[in-house]
């Protein structure tokens, strides 16, 4: 006699494939796909349907190989298969009945003896052991019996095609957990589509099935069953066997006249007779399902890397829209646009016009002390220019803050992933921030605090010369404003036009008191210090859409996880193979 094909050659090997396959489903339980991309709803339900079976099936049945063969009795609504089940049984154990579905909660009848293998931890771990009848979905009821041969045990499922969804997604569990199925059609419904999904699927993972062709009326035998053959045939199962019930009476008890299922019963029993055929099953059952688990793994690692490459694609749109804000802000507010209306008038009321612009080329000194009297004593109008200067800066960023707004919700409209996140956000992203306005305001007015400081430290020892005196922090604070708002204008020449020529004043007025090298450093500390403070305001505008993005919990290393942890498994099973080949070739030679 030939040594029972193994799975694995040895337990070492075993117990690096069980890690395996432990890592791979640490691997897709971290998975995640919360946008909504097309056909991401497939790819959720895959990774579900993995990360179950590896836990209701494959890793239990690879801890405990020489657990009972589980057979699982599957097919459509009113096929008869818990009158299947009851007459294999000889008693009735599971409930038949007219109302459709009737079973909504499985049955497991196994021999006394097996009791042990089909404890709480073992195989469909989450369905929780019962040994009363029940139709709660999330409950396993036992039956011992003796009359079910040791080392085989039987399922009774709900339907495949329920119009319950419970029982259609329990009786696709209860199929990804079995060592065997025994699917159950009937002369009627044999050609539905549903479960020739089922079977197709089996056929692609390997799956050990036999077919139970059930109330089939005698005189249609012949014509049905050479059809569903050719069925079989043409979808990759012609291997598997085929039986044949026909319509017979159904005792008091719902059960089969013993005859009708002798064929089915004895082609059991010598399958739990024989170990080796045993395990042949398992092993071709099991292979097909880590082999079919590690082929799903890279779709849903394909799905998982687009999930990162339209997260990235979000947050470049965001970024963009307000990367432009930052810089459309701070080139206005150094290229003279500020210099307008109010400002100018504010300005311009402060440090007088027309005469003063005329003699500003040639008669400077002149044009000093006519400053210093134009000004002396003005603190209001000091103060006038900032409030507008205050008003003017606020006007501007909640512009482009509005602007950017409406740019980056635009982009993610574009996308329905990106719309699905809008939706959702609880307030409209297309809008800036409702209290942006109050926060531009303290900004400006912290900014401008920033340009008194820095006058105040500059001025610290001229604070006795007669010109600090004379223009006061507060004036040579707005001057210093005024020559940041026309930092790029062009300070001098005949295009600097009024805005130009009125920054050119404050510029004047300044260098007269610190000197044109403290004027430029003062300048460019102050555009800096607007610059941080713009970008500290429009990062928190930006962050409302980064913050819905980083929720996701998206990890860009995940693709590459799953697939590293698929390619581990494959390896391993490559590894067995040969083993085996070996073994088998050792054995022919
Ligand atoms: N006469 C006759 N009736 C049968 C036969 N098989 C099943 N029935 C009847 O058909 C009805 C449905 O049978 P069930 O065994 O409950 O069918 P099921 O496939 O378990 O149905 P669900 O649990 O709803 O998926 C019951 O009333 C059975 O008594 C048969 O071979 N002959
Ligand atoms: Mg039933």
């Amino acid at each position: 006699m030939t040594s029972p094909p193994m799975l694995v050659p040895d337990s070492g090997a075993n117990t690096q494939m069980l890690t395996a396959l432990v890592r791979l489903r640490g691997s897709l339980q971290a998975a995640r796909l919360p946008l909504d991309i097309p056909g991401v709803a497939e790819q959720r339900t895959a990774q579900q349907e993995m990360v179950d079976q590896l836990e209701d099936y494959v890793i239990p049945r690879l801890m405990t190989i020489d657990a009972p063969l589980l057979t699982v009795v599957g097919g459509s609504t009113g096929a008869g298969k818990s009158t299947l089940v009851n007459s294999l049984v000889g008693r009735k154990v599971t409930e038949p009945g007219v109302l459709r579905p009737t079973t909504r909660s499985p049955v497991l009848v196994h021999h006394p003896a097996d009791a042990a293998w089909f404890g709480q931890d073992r195989l469909l771990p989450d369905l929780e052991r019962v040994t009363h009848a029940t139709v709660d979905p999330d409950a396993l009821q036992l039956v011992a019996s003796e009359t079910v041969p040791a080392g085989l045990a039987i399922l009774d499922a709900p339907d495949v095609d329920s119009v319950e969804e419970r029982n259609r997604t329990l009786a696709g569990q209860l199929l990804a957990a079995a060592d065997l199925w025994l699917f159950v059609t009937s002369a009627a419904r044999y050609a539905d589509q549903v479960p020739w999904d089922y079977l197709r699927r089996a056929a692609e993972r390997s799956t050990a099935v036999a077919i139970v062709l059930d109330r089939t009326p005698a005189d249609a035998v012949h014509t049905v069953s050479t059809h569903l053959a050719r069925m079989l045939a043409s979808r990759g199962l012609k291997d598997s066997p085929l039986f044949i019930v026909t319509e017979g009476p159904v005792s008091a008890d719902g059960l089969l006249a013993p005859e009708a299922v002798t064929d089915i019963r004895g082609w059991l029993e010598s399958l739990a007779e024989d170990s080796d055929a045993r395990a042949a099953v398992v092993k071709q059952t099991l292979e097909g399902a880590i082999r079919t688990l590690t082929r799903r793994t890279h779709s849903v690692a394909d799905s998982t890397a687009e999930q990162v490459s339209v997260v990235e694609r979000l947050r470049g749109d965001v970024d963009k829209a307000y990367d432009e804000a930052v810089t459309a802000i701070s080139t206005a507010s150094a290229d003279g646009t500020l210099l307008r209306g109010e400002v100018l008038a504010r300005w311009q009321e402060f440090v007088g016009t027309g005469e003063l612009l005329k003699t500003l080329e040639h008669r400077v000194g002149w044009m000093r002390d006519k400053l210093v009297a134009a000004i002396k004593g003005k603190p209001q109008q000091a103060e006038r220019v900032t409030v507008a200067v205050e008003s003017g800066l606020e006007t501007l960023i909640l512009e482009h803050a509005e602007a950017a707004a409406e740019r980056a919700a635009g982009s993610w409209q574009s996308l329905t992933a990106g719309r699905t996140l809008l939706g959702d956000a609880g307030e409209d992203l297309g809008r800036a921030s409702r209290d942006l306005r109050r926060r531009a305001e303290r900004s400006v007015r912290d900014w401008q605090q920033d340009v008194l400081e820095m006058v105040r430290t500059e001025g610290a020892d001229k604070r006795t010369s007669a010109r600090f005196l004379a223009y006061g922090v507060n004036g040579l604070s707005v001057a210093l404003m005024v020559v940041v708002f026309a930092h790029t204008a062009g300070l001098t020449g005949a295009e600097a036009g009024i805005a130009g020529g009125s920054a050119v004043l404050g510029q004047k007025l300044l260098e007269a008191v610190f000197g044109d090298q403290a004027v430029r450093s003062l300048a460019e500390r102050s555009r800096i210090a607007l610059e941080e403070r713009v970008r500290t305001l429009l990062d928190a505008e930006r962050a409302r859409y980064l913050d819905l993005l980083d929720s996701l919990g998206l990890d860009a290393e995940v693709p590459e996880q799953l697939r590293d942890a698929s390619r581990r498994v494959d390896d391993l099973r490559f590894a067995a193979q040969q083993a085996d080949d070996h073994r088998t070739d050792g054995h022919v030679s």
